[in-house]
């Protein structure tokens, strides 16, 4: 069992004890620890295997210790079972929705007998809901609105979530001798931040081996159940509920095979019509040149290998055929990337080692684990020039955040910082709030004195889009700001973008000199794909943050810059890819 699955099955625990009734320093402890699993970066269960002492781990005492041993050896957690014989197991995913927490959850159960989904929908509608105490109008709206938003999301998976339920499948495969080349094709290829499934290719060259390939596969670590495996072909469902395809390929047509599965549709299309007009039929199979007397006699319906094979071993034969060089999965979205790749004008896009700086960080002033001085290590161990510590402003209250006064303590913290850590230059930030009318949270006095001011939405998410779009305006015109961050506060799979019009704010950005971020963490990649794209085109300054709440978090940059180059970021677009002098005089860009 890997380590995102038994952090959900603590969580799962940890909500239904919660809903119980059970004591909250007992589910603060359980909350502690599965954020502890989250941040790990060793396998719990490889730990457990060389019998390591699982409550040397921060907030991991020994019956949390023994309750991961339990759901490693046997997948099973008798507590859990005890608890969902007197809790409904259903109520788990009730609190997932925006505005249900554990509290919401137990009323809607003991008093309407609600526990579903669709249930809480129904009496809701029905009116039932906002008679209840401690819920009124304005709740129940909220909760519509997020079961709409659940149901939009229902079966798309985060890919951070993805990559680890499928690390044990390829793990398992690699093993595999009969098996020369395994890849992901698919959604996943192409770093799109939530995949509906998985798809694998495996070149295989011995016809003889397929049988064999295909039982590794369906016998894979973590299946849940088996859909079909025939000859080619095969499909199985992974306990978290991902579902995984494999196709088996020979090498005539591995690379044909590796380009249509990687998609995009839209993007299979395009290439379909460039090959119809030089007379070649592109498929899964290979390119074809059409053999005109077959294709009378056969029509569209006729063998989809016929004609001379002229590629499709790899993806850059096929490419080639069609007189384009290879495309990275990344960009093939139909945004263009045919018309880009024959001027030769396609993007070199963005890497990790672009990266100088990160802007975006909390610390233990507002909502964040490690101190100033732990984050600034952090950062220098990562090669990084700069960064800015942001902490939060005061409105918002739930990340206590920061009163004028308490920012200026802490610029006596980072001052020491400065002293006790060489070699990265340290900003003074703060993430201010943008309140419901668009003016800022603090003072101009105390931003005049921040080296750069990040600003964003963190309420009112329920304003109408002129509203919305009017407060975020406000907002970034204010002469003072650098960076509007989480521009569309999107949580992915929990909560949609509140309405905003983003071209209206890309205008205001570019003429007002303000960077709109990217914001790395794998449940917000926000701004989205189209954005950045759109940002770029119009030659918006982009930066890229991860938004660390603690220092382990600072590796989210690497989710961050895939989504950026979904949206064909260069370095050169980027603001954090400046070096330290160059950065400094982009915050100064406005002065006069
Ligand atoms: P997902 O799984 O919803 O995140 O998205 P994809 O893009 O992985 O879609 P999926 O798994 O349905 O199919 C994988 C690729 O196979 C898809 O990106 C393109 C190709 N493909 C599937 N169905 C069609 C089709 O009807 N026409 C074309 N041209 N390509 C298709
Ligand atoms: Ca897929
Ligand atoms: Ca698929």
């Amino acid at each position: 069992m890997e380590n995102i699955e038994i952090a959900g099955r603590l969580e799962e625990l940890a909500d239904l004890l919660e809903i119980q009734g059970a004591n909250p320093f007992r589910i603060r402890a359980y909350r502690n620890a599965i954020r502890t699993i989250s941040g790990l970066t060793r396998s719990l269960g490889e730990m457990v295997a060389a019998e390591e002492d699982l409550t040397e781990l921060p907030g991991i005492g020994k019956d949390l210790s023994s309750y991961i041993a339990e759901l490693i050896e046997t997948g099973e957690l008798e507590i859990l079972s005890e608890v969902t014989a007197e809790v409904p197991r259903e109520l788990a995913t009730l609190t997932r929705l925006d505005g249900v927490g554990p509290k919401k959850a137990k009323k809607l159960w003991k008093e309407l007998d609600v526990t579903t989904v669709d249930a809480l929908e129904e009496a809701a509608e029905a009116g039932k809901v906002q008679e209840l105490d401690g819920f009124g109008k304005k709740s129940v709206e909220k909760i519509l609105r997020a079961i709409q938003d659940f149901r939009k999301h229902q079966g798309r998976f985060l890919r951070a979530e993805a990559v680890q339920y499928l690390r044990p499948v390829l793990e398992h495969l690699e093993g595999v001798d009969a098996i020369q080349r395994l890849e992901v094709a698919g959604s996943y290829r192409r770093g799109k931040e939530t995949v509906g499934d998985i798809d694998l290719l495996a070149l295989v060259e011995k016809e003889g081996d397929r049988a064999a390939v295909m039982e590794a596969f369906t016998g894979a670590p973590g299946v849940e159940r088996v859909e079909m495996a025939g000859e080619t072909r095969g499909s199985i469902v992974l306990t978290s509920g991902l579902p995984v395809d494999l196709r088996i390929l020979g090498p005539e047509s591995y690379g044909a095979a590796l380009h249509y599965f990687t998609g995009s549709k839209e993007h299979n299309v395009e290439i379909r019509k460039r090959g119809q007009k030089r007379g070649l039929r592109v498929s899964e199979y290979g390119v074809f040149r059409v053999d005109e007397e077959a294709s009378e006699e056969g029509g569209e319906g006729g063998d989809p290998q016929s004609g001379e094979r002229i590629a499709g071993k790899t993806e850059e034969e096929v490419f080639g055929a069609l007189d384009l060089p290879w495309i990275a999965p990344v960009l093939r979205e139909n945004r263009g990337e045919l018309q880009a790749a024959e001027e030769g004008a396609l993007p070199r896009l963005v890497e990790l080692d672009d990266i100088r700086g990160d802007l975006h960080m909390h610390t233990t002033w507002s909502d964040g684990k490690d101190s100033v001085q732990a984050m600034a290590v952090a950062c220098r161990e990562r090669g990084y020039e700069y960064m800015a510590v942001t902490d939060h402003s005061q409105a918002v209250t739930v990340a206590r955040g920061l009163t004028p006064e308490r920012i200026r303590e802490q610029w006596v913290e980072i001052e020491e910082a400065r002293d006790a850590v060489e070699g990265i230059r340290i900003f003074r930030g703060c993430e201010v709030d943008i309140l419901r009318d668009g003016s800022l949270d603090l003072p101009d006095e105390v931003l005049e004195e921040l080296d750069i001011v990040l600003v964003a939405v963190h309420s009112h998410f329920e304003l109408d889009p002129a509203t919305m779009t009017e407060r975020i305006l406000k907002g970034i015109t204010h002469p003072l700001v650098d960076v509007l961050v989480h521009p569309t506060g999107r949580l992915l799979n929990r909560r949609e973008p509140y309405p905003v019009d983003m071209e209206a704010v890309l205008q205001s950005a570019l003429e007002h000199e303000v960077a709109v971020e990217l914001n790395a963490n794998p449940r917000r990649l926000d701004l989205h794909d189209r954005h950045l794209f759109r940002a770029r085109e119009l030659g918006v300054d982009v930066v890229v943050n991860t938004d660390a709440h603690r220092v382990s978090q600072l590796a989210f940059m690497e989710a961050g810059l895939e989504q950026g180059r979904r949206g064909w970021l260069e370095a050169a677009d980027i603001v954090n890819c400046r070096g330290l002098e160059d950065f400094e005089r982009w915050l100064e860009r406005r002065d006069p």
